[in-house]
């Protein structure tokens, strides 16, 4: 029987290249000369789909081209790269890759906090200038005594929450209701939940529900002793509202592992000495990237023998059935 042909728009890790190679005739958009011209003669035949947020948004426009498309499996558990919703009306399974990161990104997230508090980096910095020996590093803010607001309790946000449990802090959350047997507090606006906090996590997916969560008011509640960690999605801050909050004090810092317009970063926070900037590392370890992968791999798998995928998301869930697949 032929094996089923996936596309991959943009490259994914060697193990996910080689297992796809295995099962299924591996279509490679990113080695194409010409995109568009492959795309016309493969996209008619194209099943699956093995997407990540370097290939950009799959959207309305790639699915009209690929009209016998069956499966997105997607890189990543926030699938904000894929216009699930016009995925479902054309009958295709979208899935992500949750749970294998939660740890990993809630590891990030602490380290993340930590060294924008204390200034980790910057300290770094001093000591390989040769700055030490002329003085002391200057004292930094403290997580001691701190309330810790978290925006998104989900699986990773009650991940970092089991974290600072262990560093006797405070612990409260905003989403969109509260959660039962969930004993932190609870506010129902991100203002209140920043009212009530010296430090605001986000952990939401980015989503047009979720774009701009964090603003200006939410920033001013946090106050002048206030620190974002922002470990979501860019378009979940109102970066220009953050850049101007830094500036004039509004709050204290702000430490950052994803922005608006990725991988660009404003250049007034690179000059800022209160922040710390990271390239969207959270899930990035060899061994959780490896995880990821093979869900995306196994995912597909599963489609294709006939089976239900096994971390549809929540808007094609219903379309998942097994021998769903049309693929013959
Ligand atoms: P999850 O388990 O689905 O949790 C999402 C949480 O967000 C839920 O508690 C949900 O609570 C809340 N939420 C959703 N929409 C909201 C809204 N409009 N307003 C307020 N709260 C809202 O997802 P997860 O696995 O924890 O991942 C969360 C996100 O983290 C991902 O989607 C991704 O964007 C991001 N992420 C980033 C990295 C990184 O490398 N920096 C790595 C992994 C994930 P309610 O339903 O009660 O509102
Ligand atoms: C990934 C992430 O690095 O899972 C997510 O939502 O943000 C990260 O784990 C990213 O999606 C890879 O493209």
């Amino acid at each position: 029987m032929a094996k089923p042909p996936i596309l991959m728009p943009a490259p994914l890790s060697d193990g996910v290249v080689v297992a796809l190679d295995e099962r299924f005739t591996l279509h490679r958009l990113w080695q194409q000369d010409d995109r568009d011209a492959f795309l016309t003669k493969v996209g008619p035949d194209i099943v699956g789909l093995a997407a990540t947020t370097l290939a950009g948004t799959i959207d309305a426009t790639w699915l009209d081209r690929l009209p016998a498309l069956e499966i997105i499996a997607s890189f990543g558990v926030g699938y904000d790269n894929v216009d699930a919703k016009a995925a479902a009306a054309r009958g295709v399974v979208v899935t992500n890759t949750p749970g294998v990161l939660d740890d990993e990104v809630a590891d990030l997230t602490i380290g993340l906090l930590l060294a924008t508090l204390r200034r980790i980096p910057q300290a770094d910095a001093f000591v390989r200038a040769g700055r030490w020996p002329s003085g002391p590093f200057p004292l930094s803010p403290t997580l001691r005594g701190r309330r810790v607001g978290i925006v998104g309790l989900g699986a990773i946000g009650k991940a970092i929450a089991r974290r600072l449990e262990a560093f006797d802090v405070a612990i409260a959350y905003h989403g969109r209701s509260r959660q039962d047997g969930v004993a932190y507090c609870y506010y129902e606006t991100p203002v209140a939940l920043a009212a009530a906090s010296d430090v605001v996590i986000a952990i939401v997916p980015g989503n047009s529900g979720t774009r701009h969560l964090i603003d200006g008011a939410v920033l001013a509640a946090l106050g002048p002793e206030g620190v974002l960690i922002n470990v979501a999605r860019g378009s979940v801050v109102d970066e220009a509202a953050l850049v101007a909050a830094l500036q004039d004090g509004t709050i204290g810092g702000a430490g950052l592992d994803v922005f608006e317009d990725e991988p660009r970063v404003p250049p007034a926070l690179l000059a800022m000495p209160n922040v710390v900037l990271l390239p969207h590392i959270g899930s990035a370890s060899v061994a959780t990237r490896a995880a990821m992968g093979q869900l995306v791999v196994d995912n597909l798998v599963a489609w294709f023998d006939g089976r239900p995928a096994l971390t549809p998301v929540p808007e094609t869930r219903t379309l998942n059935r097994a021998g769903a697949h049309r693929f013959a």
